[in-house]
């Protein structure tokens, strides 16, 4: 039934593993897949994966810093295997402790792993279980209970005995009635209004109630936080050579009061050679959680987020002298690192370099809702991308919203003053592609791309129209530019400011794309644009939550108004900037 079991190291090393009987493809590729996707990414609260016709279930041991994967066919459903995978995760540690107590990637490779027959017998015993619990046969009308009653005994009358009490109303109310403490059986009920009324407070006494007095300082010390931090400049020959910055993470535990000092304070007792279970975990978690969504990151986010951090930590040794709470800051701090650095890097010029050395143009679609700052950024991206000497044409696809054509018609004009064609042998740098309002937007860019191929044109950008991601027939048409034309990015743009709602946003963004396309591996977003940075402050868990959900990098981010207000995100600022209490 298993396609494949096996035991490999945190550092990559496989310990042992299992091949099903009759199974002849490698498992390399789906476990691969999962340790970028899943495991590297910070994915791991659910601890299940699925990968082409597989569905692959893990385990982190991260006190011997092991992971178990088990990989069956996902048209199968094995209730056994959460449970096997945990046999055979305690089996494996006892029966291997001493080896695994050992350090060292060597020390790993030089023991052999025996582990064949242990693996059959409780693989034979999770199926043999399994099975006794199979589904219950159905019972024939005669067996039931039913079937013994007479049709008068099952009919109920009004005051009778079998009046019903009504459905759903027992706990509406959180107060408790008042009862006998000493009786066993409820006492009959009391007329209302006669009696005393417990309200569930846990007895407390009316100074503990009083919360006029704050613990510690809840404001955002030093909440003006720079954007410009968080981002540097996008890679421009011209660029002023860029100036380090050094962030201190520190800087948390030694403030006193705000978010992180009450939860670091609560905790500093547990220090010590301690392996960490959820439960030391919970409180902190929960407050880094609420710290997180404060910070913008979306709420679904920030408790995925949390899970997979007390996943990671789940049975970890604690070295002396760190409590639980910087520990569970570190492996946050790592995540949220590991989130918004790029698995895959988008490099726009060398792409366009490599198009042009193709003979045709390199295209960027721009989508997003309505007034993210599409038309702005693309604006910007053709400054940047003039700057660095290619040629852009601008397809004008928002055939919808009266002005859009004016607007980026008016920032063409503009681009080509700063760039006049004197300075580029008597041609453009920039041009508009427009074809009116109305006009199918696919149509459109499908033109746009071979003028651009005809007149050799190194770039085009394509504007589109705003939508909102319920708005099904204007997603199917997104949907259909991008399938019939091929571009080379499909960008999405997002506002900084955005909080939830990000999440819906790109989940079906996304979801349309695939939806439409009309190929086996659908073009999905890319990159994003992260625009409006200059106005969040230090909230700046847009960034989080957007490159979360995608997997995909955040290739600019808009930080102001005009032409050079185009920047490229410092993860390692953004996630200072996240933890600052
Ligand atoms: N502060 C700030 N404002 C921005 C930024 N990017 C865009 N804007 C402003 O946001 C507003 C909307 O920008 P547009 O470019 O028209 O947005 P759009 O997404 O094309 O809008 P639609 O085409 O209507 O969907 C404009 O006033 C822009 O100046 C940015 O990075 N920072
Ligand atoms: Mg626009």
């Amino acid at each position: 039934m298993l396609d494949f079991f096996t035991i490999f190291s945190k550092g990559g090393i496989v310990l042992w593993c299992f091949q099903g009987a009759g199974v002849s493809e490698s498992f390399a590729g789906p476990v691969n897949a999962l340790i970028r996707s899943v495991i590297l990414q910070e994915r791991s609260g659910n601890n299940s994966y699925t990968h082409e016709a597989l569905s692959l279930k893990y385990k982190l041991d991260n006190e011997f810093e092991l992971i178990f994967v088990v990989g069956f066919q996902k048209i199968l459903t094995l209730t056994y295997v959460d449970k096997f995978i945990d046999d055979v995760q305690l089996h494996f540690r006892d029966r291997y402790k001493n080896e695994l107590e050992q350090k060292g990637a060597l020390k790993l490779i030089n023991n052999s792993f025996e582990f064949g027959d242990d693996f059959k017998i409780l693989l034979r015993e999770a199926e043999d279980s399994s099975k006794a619990r199979g589904p219950a046969a159905m019972r024939t009308f005669k067996e039931s209970e039913k079937s013994q009653k007479t049709v008068k005994s099952m009919i109920e009358t009004k005051g009778g005995e079998k009046v019903k009490e009504p459905v759903g109303k027992k706990n509406k109310n959180t107060k408790k009635e008042g009862r006998c403490c000493c009786s066993k059986s409820p006492k009959p009920q009391k007329p209302r209004g006669k009696q005393m009324r417990v309200w569930d407070i846990g007895g407390r006494d009316t100074k503990e109630l009083d919360h006029s007095k704050r613990n510690g300082d809840d404001s955002l010390n030093g909440s003006n936080q720079n954007y410009e931090a968080q981002t540097d400049p996008v890679c421009t020959p011209s660029a002023p050579k860029r100036v380090k910055k050094t962030f201190v993470f520190g800087t948390i535990t030694s403030k006193k009061g705000g978010a992180f000092g009450g939860m670091f304070g609560m905790l500093k007792g547990l220090v010590g050679s301690k392996s960490l279970s959820r439960d030391d975990m919970e409180s902190v978690l929960e407050k880094m959680k609420d710290h997180l969504i404060a910070k913008n990151v979306a709420a679904e986010i920030a408790y995925q987020l949390c899970d997979s951090v007390a996943k990671k930590l789940e049975g970890k040794v604690m070295g002396t002298f760190t409590t639980v709470a910087s520990t569970v800051k570190l492996a946050l701090q790592d995540s949220l690192v590991q989130i918004l650095q790029p698995k895959r890097r988008v490099d726009i010029l060398r792409d366009v370099m490599e198009a042009q050395i193709q003979r045709r143009p390199f295209v960027v679609t721009f989508c997003g809702v309505n007034g993210v700052g599409k038309s702005t950024n693309l604006a910007k991206i053709s400054f940047w991308l003039i700057e660095n000497g290619f040629t852009v044409l601008i397809a004008a696809c928002d055939t919808f919203r009266a002005g859009a054509v004016e607007q980026l018609r008016t920032h063409q004009r503009r681009l080509n003053s700063l760039h006049p064609p004197e300075h580029h042998e008597g041609r453009p740098v920039v041009q508009l592609y427009e074809k009116g309002y109305g006009k199918d937007a696919a149509g459109i860019a499908m033109e746009a791309i071979a003028y651009a191929r005809n007149q050799a044109f190194d770039v085009v950008l394509v504007d589109t129209a705003g939508r909102m991601q319920d708005n099904a027939p204007l997603m199917t048409a997104l949907a259909k530019l991008i399938a019939v034309n091929v571009p080379d990015l499909v960008l999405f743009v997002g506002e900084a400011l955005v909080g939830n709602e990000a999440v819906d946003q790109l989940v079906k963004f996304n979801q349309a794309l695939a939806d439409h396309s009309m190929s086996d591996k659908p073009r999905l977003i890319d990159g994003i644009v992260l625009t409006k940075f200059d106005t969040i402050d230090d909230k700046v868990g847009a960034a989080i939550s957007m490159t979360y959900i995608t997997g995909q990098p955040i290739v600019f981010v808009g930080t102001g108004q005009t032409y050079n207000d185009l920047r490229s995100l410092n993860a390692r600022a953004v996630v200072s900037a996240l933890m600052k209490a």
